[in-house]
């Protein structure tokens, strides 16, 4: 039993390109579907200013190192580096993200580089996007320049973001909807890109790692009805397990196979597929992690709804499969998120148990509407709270024997949220903009600024 973090553990902060960088067409950038999605809510802010991190990122990076994290977690825009998604390479997108590797790396913070963030490329969307076979040949070809131009500083790497959370939340994180036939063959797809990154990983980068980064959240049957529990078992399949079934194990989760035959779903294989999927293997798993889910098996029609879901919401259903449930037992955040530390401990002992693979957490916070004082102070003991919930838990399960090698909460810095603007902060570090004013975004350190640089000393 330790009751502190171990000497070597990785603590880090996350954010994405996309939520933060801005200069969304500077400097040769491409457009991607990020920046041409429609909106449902045009009150929010949109992702071409963000928080201006393009600009900012030297003096974000001081801040961050004065915080004290060993590595941070950020995506690279895949259209910086191929504005049409493959063919020439934009050679200041790709001196952009050197120097950034180069910045953080004088503060001896390793960089751990996601490939892809919600951001394909317009053009290849276009071509059909994750439907089109294509569009894995081109994120291969896009991994491999990644990982030779940075390959000789950058050992650590993250495949493609939350795959699970983006086919399934498509509406809110995509702006349309995705057929389900069509959806589960993206989803084939984004699993062999997947599997080809962690390939090219390994032959090009120098002790090079890779790991998959879903959202892995526990889902719990609202009853210990037996029908509620197949509910739980379905819904654990469709949206945890088959991800990471695919990527650790090389294989089809054999329940999620059960709900693609149910649907009539056939997915087509490319005839390498099978040999890759099992002989590409990843050395760690990211997740990220925000609450658990609970799920019912839906009765009758008249309470289903859409199927359109928060990330995090109850708002889930499919018909004949499982329906979201509020837990009653559990807390909720401004957002409609529920908050459930012991469930976090609970999700890593399963995975864990699972796997057998290093587990990082590369996402898991708190959103919240924070307030600038008078005297320029951001009093956020909300996040702390659940900060110091969480990371007592992720203490709790390194003790229960979980190989938990790190945590980099969402956000490093204040950005755009997912579908509700810049309202919804999670940052440590406060940017100074609105949904309709992006005034000169400057930066301030909260509170959870100053309580996250004691727990990194401190352990
Ligand atoms: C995850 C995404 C992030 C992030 C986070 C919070 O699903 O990987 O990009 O935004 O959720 O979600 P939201 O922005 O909707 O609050």
């Amino acid at each position: 039993m330790t009751e502190r973090f171990p000497k070597d553990f990785l603590w880090g902060a996350s954010i994405s390109a996309h939520q933060t960088e801005g200069a969304y067409a500077t400097d040769g950038k491409g457009l991607s579907v990020q920046d041409t999605r429609p909106r449902d809510n045009h009150e929010i802010a949109d992702f071409t200013v963000a928080v201006d991190h393009y600009h900012h990122y030297k003096g974000d990076i001081a801040l961050l190192a004065e915080m004290g994290i060993k590595i941070f977690r950020f995506s690279i825009a895949w259209t910086r580096i191929f504005p049409n998604g493959r063919g020439t390479i934009n050679q200041q997108g790709l001196d952009h993200y050197s120097d950034v590797i180069d910045e953080l790396l004088k503060y001896d913070i390793q960089p751990y580089i996601t490939l892809s963030h919600f951001d394909l490329p317009q053009a290849l969307e276009d071509e059909g996007g994750w439907t089109n076979r294509e569009t894995v040949t081109a994120f291969k070809e896009y991994a491999e320049t990644l990982f030779t131009a940075y390959g000789d500083r950058v050992t650590h790497w993250l495949t493609i973001n939350e795959p699970n959370i983006m086919l399934l939340v498509d509406r809110k994180i995509l702006g349309k909807e995705i057929p389900l036939q069509e959806k589960y063959q993206q989803f084939h797809h984004l699993m062999m890109a997947e599997k080809h990154a962690f390939d090219r990983c390994h032959a090009l980068v120098p002790g090079g790692k890779i790991g998959p980064v879903p959202n892995i959240s526990l889902v719990y049957p609202a009853t210990s009805k037996p029908e509620d529990n197949q509910a739980a078992l379905y819904f654990n399949s469709v949206r945890n397990w088959a991800y990471l079934d695919f990527a650790c194990f090389g294989r089809y989760n054999a329940v999620f196979k059960d709900y693609l035959q149910q649907n009539q779903i056939a997915v087509t294989f490319a005839p390498e597929d099978e040999v890759l999927m099992k002989t590409a293997l990843p050395d760690f798993v990211a997740m990220n992690f925000y609450t658990t889910v609970t799920v019912e098996q839906p009765t009758t029609t008249g309470d289903m709804k859409n199927g359109i879901s928060d990330q995090q919401s109850e708002d889930i259903m499919e018909r004949g499969f499982y329906k979201g449930f509020t837990n009653t037992y559990l807390k909720k955040n401004a957002f409609n998120w529920t908050i459930d530390p012991l469930g976090l401990k609970t999700t890593l002992q399963t995975l864990y148990d699972r796997y057998h693979l290093p587990i990082i957490i590369t996402e898991n916070g708190l959103g919240a509407e924070d307030q600038l004082t008078g005297d320029e102070k951001i009093h956020d003991d909300y996040r702390i709270d659940y900060l110091a919930q969480h990371t007592a838990q992720c203490l709790a399960a390194i003790n229960a024997g979980v190989e938990l090698i790190g945590y980099s909460p969402w956000s490093a810095i204040d950005l755009i949220s997912v579908h509700e603007g810049i309202k919804k902060r999670y940052g440590f570090i406060y940017v100074d903009r609105t949904d309709d004013d992006e005034k000169a975004q400057k930066r301030y350190r909260k509170d959870s600024f100053y309580w996250y640089q004691t727990l990194i000393k401190e352990g």
